[in-house]
């Protein structure tokens, strides 16, 4: 039965859930309409976006054989509590910083190092996605890694990614990051 539904049907797809939290207007809800729609979020979403944050969002990216739902956390401290359940099923974490914003690298380091410290999160694999790369202030990712403290990084593999969710730059990097998770 099962071999006459894969002939059909094909085999059956594999699911995976990532985590994708930063700190708030780090650019997480750009990257993923970046990945799933390949455009930037007009002018006017950005302006609406600013008053009614991300609360939590659910977005599912297919590839040939997997389906990935990336997980928008969101930037609500509230809505996350709500969310560490869901945190069990997690496949791997992405963590967003905007390189732009180093008032706030402090902040991302101290809640990056929380999530990794999250027992639900052991072992799991990281993509630090650093965003806005296309702004003139952007720090240098060796900068960033060192900020942000990533080469404590142990028992895991880790990875960062620079990005712009205006231009694309990085974009297919995430794509490809995220389908390997699935040979993993
Ligand atoms: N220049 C530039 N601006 C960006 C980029 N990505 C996002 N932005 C802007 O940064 C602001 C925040 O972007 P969002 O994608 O809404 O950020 P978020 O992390 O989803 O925010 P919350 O939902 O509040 O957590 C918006 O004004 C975006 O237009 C980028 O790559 N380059
Ligand atoms: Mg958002």
């Amino acid at each position: 039965m099962g071999s006459v539904y894969s002939r059909v049907c094909g085999p059956p797809r594999k699911r995976l859930n990532v985590l994708m939290s930063g700190l708030s207007a780090s650019g997480k809800t750009s990257i993923q309409c970046r990945l799933r729609f390949g455009i930037f979020p007009t002018e006017i979403c950005s302006y609406v976006s600013a008053f009614f944050c991300t609360i939590s969002e659910d977005i599912e990216i297919n590839s040939s054989s997997l389906s990935i739902f990336l997980h928008d956390l969101g930037a609500s401290a509230k809505m996350r509590e709500q969310h560490v359940r869901w945190w069990r099923d997690v496949a791997a974490l992405i963590y967003v910083v905007d390189c732009s914003d180093e008032d706030r690298l402090e902040e991302a380091r101290i809640e990056l190092h929380e999530h990794l410290s999250d027992a639900n999160m052991k072992d799991k694999n990281l993509l630090v996605i650093i965003s806005k790369r296309d702004l003139p202030n952007a720090l240098s990712d060796e900068m960033l890694v060192d900020r942000l403290n990533l080469n404590v990084i142990k028992g895991r593999e880790w990875k960062i990614q620079s990005t712009s969710a205006k231009t694309g730059e990085g974009i297919s990097e995430v794509a490809a990051w995220l389908e390997q998770l699935g040979d993993s």
